[in-house]
């Protein structure tokens, strides 16, 4: 589902890669292995901390349909699901063209 980004961000960076966000919270070892992966890949994704603030935890919320657990991971505005979806993307090689923008 493609969904309003986070504070009115666009949904490609400069260098016309697809913008992540990935909306996280300290002590999460599925959002540090997600993190990892896309690190991993060149992407620098939008690190949204929402242990200090409900409103993110609820804009996550919100933008991934009623899922509650972090992380949450967006890109080009696209929900995406969590860690294990990330990485079974990146399984079936569909995740490099999400980031290329391509899909
Ligand atoms: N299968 C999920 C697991 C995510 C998960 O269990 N996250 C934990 C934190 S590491 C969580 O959000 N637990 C509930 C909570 O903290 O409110 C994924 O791949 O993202």
């Amino acid at each position: 589902m493609l969904e309003k980004p986070h504070a009115g961000l666009d949904h490609q960076t400069g260098d016309g890669q697809a913008a992540v966000e990935l909306y996280w919270r300290p002590g999460c070892p599925y959002c540090m292995a997600a993190e990892h992966l896309l690190r991993r890949k060149g992407v620098q994704p939008i690190m949204i901390r929402i242990d200090h603030d409900p409103g993110l935890r609820e804009e996550m919320i919100r933008r991934s349909a009623g899922r509650t657990t972090v992380p949450q991971i967006f890109i080009a505005g696209r929900h995406i699901g969590g860690c294990d979806e990330l990485h079974a993307l990146e399984e079936r090689g569909a995740l490099e063209p999400l980031l290329r923008g391509a899909t």
